[in-house]
């Protein structure tokens, strides 16, 4: 069995991209391995965050990673901040990180673009989640395809750690589906669709009314030509209509070329706007019960709980190899 680890930041409401290309694939590994998944509150603080909006967005990813299929009976998920190991273990990896690589991460990069003041914490971010991984002896890390920089720097950082030290950490593999590592923007499909865009119209929120859905999917950035065709390098709205309608629906891309042949976009973008609306509706449910529920909180203290005993573990030997305290 192996362990898998994974982390979703509470930064705003999770959106299609987040779901198709990270948490529906969440419930399919807890069947067969050992998996923590984590609400990584910390990493949202590089960016400024409202207090209760924050309290909030955490407690409402929670419900959605239950929504959404994560049994608390076969995985272990829990919040970041509530198990100081993450934090202790991340300065270490802090240290014997170099500037110059962590300035060269295009999140970095994307997120710093433009602004006056950015947190030092912004450009430290992938030490902290090469922390979240490693403690855990982590074997597969499951994340969509804008983290594979980070995951390659988290690999680097590790083997550092083991030839610099001691010999501790497992050097995780990164695991990017195949189809859906990548949805894009709704109206601009050159951009990767993500929950802290400012523009709604941008992406679908998995908690998105079906009114809401239909509406952006019907305003969704496509091209003149009017050919329901996959070719991401020229018609890079349909090709992404198309991901998320064969993602949602089962059916593959050629049968959904097939099928709108000689259609044009209206039909295409309303039933894809309904094959959205069929995986949602579901999850939505199931959240909304859960938000009302104390439930919740009994999942996130156990899961504190078990995370805290198997991180304190890695802790104390990174601490030994690195000399830090009395050794005890
Ligand atoms: N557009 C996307 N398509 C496929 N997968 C995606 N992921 C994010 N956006 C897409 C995957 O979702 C997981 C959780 O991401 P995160 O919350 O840790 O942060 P992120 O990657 O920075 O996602 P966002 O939505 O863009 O958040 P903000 O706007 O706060 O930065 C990861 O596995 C990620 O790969």
């Amino acid at each position: 069995m192996k362990t898998v680890f994974s982390g979703i930041q509470p930064s705003g409401t999770l959106t299609l991209g987040n779901y198709l290309g990270a948490m529906k694939n969440f419930a399919v590994m807890q069947d067969e391995e050992d998996c923590l998944f984590c609400i990584v509150d910390q990493h949202a603080i590089t960016v400024p965050q409202k207090k209760t909006e924050l309290k909030h967005n955490i407690r409402s990813l929670a419900a959605l990673y239950i929504a959404a299929g994560i049994s608390p009976e076969k995985a272990t998920l829990f919040i970041q901040s509530e198990v100081p190991a993450h934090a202790q273990l991340g300065w270490m990896m802090q240290c014997i990180s170099y500037i110059g690589e962590l300035e060269r991460m295009t999140q970095f990069k994307d997120k710093s673009d433009g602004k006056e003041a950015v947190s030092s914490a912004l450009l430290t971010y992938p030490p902290l989640m090469a922390a979240d991984i490693l403690l855990y002896g982590t074997d597969v890390v499951p994340v969509g395809e804008d983290q594979k920089q980070h995951l390659e720097l988290t690999r680097n950082l590790a083997h550092r750690f083991n030839t610099q030290y001691n010999d501790i950490f497992t050097i995780p593999e990164v695991r990017i589906p195949k189809v859906g590592a990548r949805i894009m923007s709704l109206n601009d499909p050159l951009k990767k669709m993500s929950k802290s865009s400012p523009k709604a119209k941008s992406y679908i929120s998995m908690l998105d009314e079906p009114e809401t859905i239909r509406k952006k999917m019907r305003s969704a950035v496509t091209d003149s030509e009017s050919i329901v065709r996959f070719d991401p390098e020229n018609k890079p709205g349909v090709s992404n209509l198309l991901t998320i309608y064969s993602l949602c629906s089962g059916e593959s891309i050629e049968t959904l070329e097939k099928k709108y042949e000689g259609a044009g976009y209206g039909p295409f973008k309303e039933d894809t706007a309904e094959a959205v609306v069929e995986v949602l509706e579901p999850i939505q449910k199931k959240y909304h019960e859960l938000m009302k529920s104390e439930e919740l909180d009994a999942i996130l203290d156990k899961g504190a709980e078990e995370a805290s005993k198997r991180a304190q573990k890695m802790l104390k030997k990174a601490e030994r190899a690195m000399g830090l305290g009395r050794g005890k």
